[in-house]
């Protein structure tokens, strides 16, 4: 029997990890402040591990560090791989030798993880195939190869029929080299190209390997926290009723693994799984990680309504087109228990929307989904990102004028990054554009710098618009419901324990409502920031905020 073990690398660096930046989530350890890490169910390898054990005989082991660094109480290491050496290499962590390593490395800011765990596991585990995964790999393999010598294969693509080939196979070394799926070194340095292997029907994926978690651990710190309505006591479950996304959005790196044709469980299945998960698994919430769910809005509208009749709720984690959000959708979503979508505006300027995003939205469209919302009372995340090549700062300042009209509950601002596998990268590399190392941006740093703007100038600028949309412009504020506005701020107290602009507008909600003694204490905090930080007093001091009330 086939033994695998499956590695999910840290999302971060290991820089990010210990220094977290100023605009940062921070969890507090006995050993010190760490930047936050999300660990929501890697479904990729569930799918994998659940397509295996059906077709082949296999053992599967999964070790998710982000899981590992949440759980740790104490940070005591001097670096990741002093971390990654002791767990490979403690039997109460593994208790098979692998034949096959199987690092999962969706995103590039894991990319140096992805290499150290590599070379350690190749150590450890000599006679071992490693192998690897996901968007990282298979997009960065001349890199890789330059970098590191202990990778046996990458995967082009999604895994499940690649993997299952080479479990197959008589002679894998053979596999490897005449799949063409599967990237080696030699095949990257006769520049052969490469070809997806996709399960083209979903549903010959059996259920998800949910039992490969240790589900519990999984919920440690699930990226569903950063919603504000989304009770993260809910037992939810991760799940994608399709995969492939039609649009071609510049920043988006997705269709590099999965395609741009999009490929669906039958409606069948998915009450199949819905009612396992419920009954089995406990869930009450379903989280949709689908690129695309609203692709085909006849099929959103039924998979909603086998979620209401389980009495299951639902969740989208990723932003939803606007296109499809009609009243009626609208009203759907919202009856099956949804209080707070995200929706993918991207940018407030027409002008970057179409001819420098590629992305087909109607700017009145938005209003009056955000309209919708409202009435609906459903509270709205909307995605802005800012910094792409061609985009200038005027297209900025319009997208920021245009962003102040809406009534959005809460604007996540991101700054462009030049995903690996995305159009946007190219074009960065093609003219120069990149002033950083792009492995390490995760929307969160600027590192891309043209004739219209530098990265410090992003980097403010992405700053100065969560400020002023966010709190300045707060839209309940505005309104006049205090308490919801409240209930933003105080989240971000909690995220942030010195945002002085939150504990700022959280003390005015707080008078107007007769909080006196929340508005005392948030008063007092506020004025001992301005006192001890010289960038709360210069931010206050842009947008006019008094520094003692
Ligand atoms: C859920 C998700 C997350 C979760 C990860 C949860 C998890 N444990 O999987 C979280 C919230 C942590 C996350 C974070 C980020 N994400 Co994200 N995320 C996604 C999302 C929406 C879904 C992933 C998924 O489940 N896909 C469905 C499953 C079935 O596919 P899969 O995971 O890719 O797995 C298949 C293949 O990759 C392959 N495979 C994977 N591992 C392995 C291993 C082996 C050995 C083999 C053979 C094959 C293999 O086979 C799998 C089965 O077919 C994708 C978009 C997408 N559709 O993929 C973006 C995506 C992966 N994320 C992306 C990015 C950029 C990020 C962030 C950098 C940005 C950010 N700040 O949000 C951060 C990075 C982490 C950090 N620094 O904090 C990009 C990555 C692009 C790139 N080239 O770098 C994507 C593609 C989105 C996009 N539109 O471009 N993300
Ligand atoms: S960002 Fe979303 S809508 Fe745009 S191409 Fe990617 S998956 Fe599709």
């Amino acid at each position: 029997m086939n033994r695998i073990l499956f590695i999910i690398p840290p999302y971060p660096s290991f820089d990010s990890f210990v220094n977290p930046g100023f605009n940062e989530r921070i969890v507090v350890k006995k050993s010190g402040n760490y930047g936050n890490i999300v660990t929501d169910m890697p479904i990729g390898l569930l799918s994998l591990s659940a397509y295996l054990k059906k077709n082949t005989a296999v053992e599967v082991k999964l070790i998710d560090f982000n899981v590992i660094l949440n759980k740790i109480d104490s940070f005591e290491y001097k670096s990741f791989p002093e971390l990654f050496q002791e767990i490979l290499s403690s039997k109460e962590w593994l208790d098979f030798v692998p034949d096959i390593i199987g690092i999962s490395a969706l995103f590039a800011p894991s990319y140096q993880n992805m290499l150290d765990i590599a070379n350690i596991a190749r150590k450890i585990f000599p006679n071992a195939l490693i192998t690897a995964g996901g968007g990282a790999a298979a997009n960065m393999y001349k890199k890789i190869f330059e970098d590191s010598v202990a990778f046996d294969a990458l995967c082009y693509g999604e895994g499940e029929k690649p993997m299952l080939g080479l479990l197959k196979s008589a002679d894998k070394k053979e596999f490897l080299k005449n799949n063409h799926s599967w990237i080696t070194r030699e095949k990257a340095e006769n520049k052969e190209s490469f070809q997806y292997d996709f399960v083209e029907d979903l549903d010959e994926i059996p259920f998800y390997d949910y039992d490969l978690l240790k589900t519990g651990e999984s919920k440690l710190s699930p990226s569903i926290d950063t919603f504000t309505s989304f009770d993260s006591g809910k037992n939810h479950f991760h799940y994608a009723t399709s995969r492939g996304c039609p649009q071609r959005c510049c920043f988006c790196a997705s269709h590099s693994i999965h395609g741009r044709k999009m490929r669906y469980h039958s409606l069948d299945r998915i009450k199949e799984d819905f009612t396992r998960l419920k009954n089995q698994f406990g869930a009450h919430t379903i989280a949709f990680l689908d690129d695309q769910f609203m692709a085909d809005k006849q099929r959103a509208f039924k998979i909603i309504e086998i979620a209401k009749e389980l009495k299951l709720g639902i969740f989208f984690l990723t932003g939803l087109a606007l296109y499809a959000l009609d009243k009626k959708m609208l009203q759907a979503i919202k009856s099956a228990g949804v209080n707070q979508i995200t929706l993918a505006i991207e940018s407030g300027s027409s002008r970057v929307l179409k001819e420098i995003m590629h992305k087909p939205l109607n700017l009145s469209i938005v209003k009056n989904v955000v309209a919708d919302c409202r009435q609906l009372g459903m509270d709205t995340d909307a995605n802005i990102l800012i910094g792409l090549p061609g985009e200038t700062k005027q297209d900025i300042e319009e997208s920021g004028q245009f962003l102040k009209t809406l009534d959005i509950t809460w604007f996540r601002i991101y700054i462009a990054t030049p995903l690996v596998g995305s159009e946007l990268f190219d074009i960065c590399i093609k003219n120069n554009y990149l002033k950083g190392n792009y492995t390490d941006s995760d929307f969160k740093n600027a590192v891309i710098e043209t004739e219209d703007f530098t990265v410090e100038y992003i980097k403010e600028k992405a700053y100065f618009l969560n400020l002023e949309l966010n709190f300045v412009g707060n839209s309940d504020f505005r309104l006049g419901n205090y308490n919801k506005a409240l209930e933003g701020f105080e989240n971000v107290m909690r995220i942030k324990s010195d945002h002085a602009f939150a504990y700022y507008f959280a003390a005015k909600c707080c008078k107007l409502m007769n909080l006196e003694e929340k508005y005392l204490t948030y008063k007092k905090k506020y004025q001992e920031i301005m006192e001890e930080s010289v960038t709360w007093r210069n931010y206050a001091k842009q947008f006019n905020l008094p520094l003692i009330i």
